[in-house]
């Protein structure tokens, strides 16, 4: 289902730096105050998904909001003093207010796909499924994303308890500095940063055209570069590759809630690099939720070498296109029987999985 591909238009006005995000299917398209944070191995996982919003009201996202307990709602002051007045789930930094009312239906996926719970009905349940998300709101549908918002966003998602930043998005004006403090400032922190690697009507190479905020490794691996792959674990061609991305994911034919409004059926079939992303922020947030010690140079290091190690067309990639690789990734304890080259995997983790229709 790749006909109405790809998007990656530029929107510009005067005032803002525009990115899209990253989709095919519709339209085109990150607590640390002043110490490190410690996790503890019973928190929930914090996603942070800086997109359009997220659509709470789906079934599979009913109790996935994440709740900021030091802030009184509706008093009109900022309890816990984060500079943020009554942000209760997370922060509009478009508007610049706490309403987290959708500007699309592109987060309402990607949520669904990173912690969604179970639908016993239809099959679906999200990677990391007891996860929650932190919505914080940069992008509108059909206008793009501001860039000043996602550098805040990612600083707000550090400082409130996020312990992985999803980003499927990207700048189509190209490489820029201005994302490397606060992406710095999330990998000091061990805050998990996943970026998109995009579509575009013909894939290119991100290594002759680096993309931020995907390449913004900062001289070390400090964002995992997210790129696609189909469910046959080939590369379409409209996906971009190489240069910045370290694994990619499976980012056709996924199926995702969306919001009532979107769709009655509540669900759709979508493609896009987006998809691929959030799939591998799941495997991140799966994976910090066992091991909530890792560094985020680990997380990062994990995923790069337990990926399943097939290089298709996506270049410097592995794949993380089944469940496989995500229990690879989270369970790394593999044993390979000798006389054979297939690991076999010691424990199967049900808690995480992707049906995909
Ligand atoms: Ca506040
Ligand atoms: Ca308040
Ligand atoms: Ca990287």
């Amino acid at each position: 289902m790749i006909n109405n591909h790809q998007i990656l238009k530029v929107l510009k006005t005067a005032l803002v730096i525009r990115l899209v995000l990253l989709l095919l299917s519709g339209n085109a398209l990150l607590l640390q105050t002043a110490h490190a944070q410690v996790f503890v191995p019973e928190q929930q996982v914090i996603v942070a998904v800086i997109d359009e919003g997220v659509d709470f009201s789906h079934p599979v996202l009913k109790n996935k909001a994440w709740q900021n307990l030091k802030e009184i709602p509706e008093n009109g002051l900022d309890d816990d003093r984060n500079g943020y007045i009554d942000d209760i789930n997370g922060w509009n930094f478009l508007d610049k207010n706490k309403n987290l009312s959708i500007q699309g239906s592109h987060g309402t996926k990607l949520a669904g796909i990173i912690a969604g719970e179970k639908n016993s009905k239809n099959g679906f349940e999200g990677v990391s499924s007891d996860a929650v998300i932190m919505s914080l709101i940069v992008c509108r549908q059909n206008y793009g994303c501001e860039q000043s918002g996602i550098i805040q966003a990612i600083y707000y998602a550090v400082d409130n308890g996020a312990r992985v930043i999803n980003l499927s998005l990207g700048d189509t004006s190209g490489y820029k500095k201005d994302y490397d403090q606060a992406i710095l400032y999330a990998y000091e922190r061990n805050v998990v940063i996943v970026a998109s690697s995009g579509n575009s009507p013909v894939g290119y190479s991100l290594a002759e055209e680096p993309m931020s905020p995907i390449c913004n490794d900062n001289g070390k691996n400090m964002v995992l570069g997210v790129g696609t792959v189909d469910e046959k674990g080939v590369r379409p061609s409209w996906a971009n590759f190489g240069g910045c991305i370290d694994i990619s994911a499976k980012g056709t034919k996924v199926f995702a809630p969306v919001p009532r409004q979107h769709s009655a059926s509540l669900y759709e079939e979508v493609d896009g690099n987006s998809y691929a992303t959030a799939y591998a922020s799941g495997v991140v947030a799966a994976l910090v939720k066992k091991e909530p010690k890792l560094l985020a140079s680990q997380v990062i290091s994990r995923l790069h070498t337990n990926a399943t190690g097939k290089n298709f067309t996506v270049s410097l990639s592995r794949t993380l296109s089944d469940q496989y690789a995500i229990e690879r990734a989270v369970k790394p304890q593999v044993k390979v029987i000798p006389g054979t080259t297939k690991p076999k995997i010691l424990a199967q983790n049900k808690a995480i999985k992707l049906v995909i229709r």
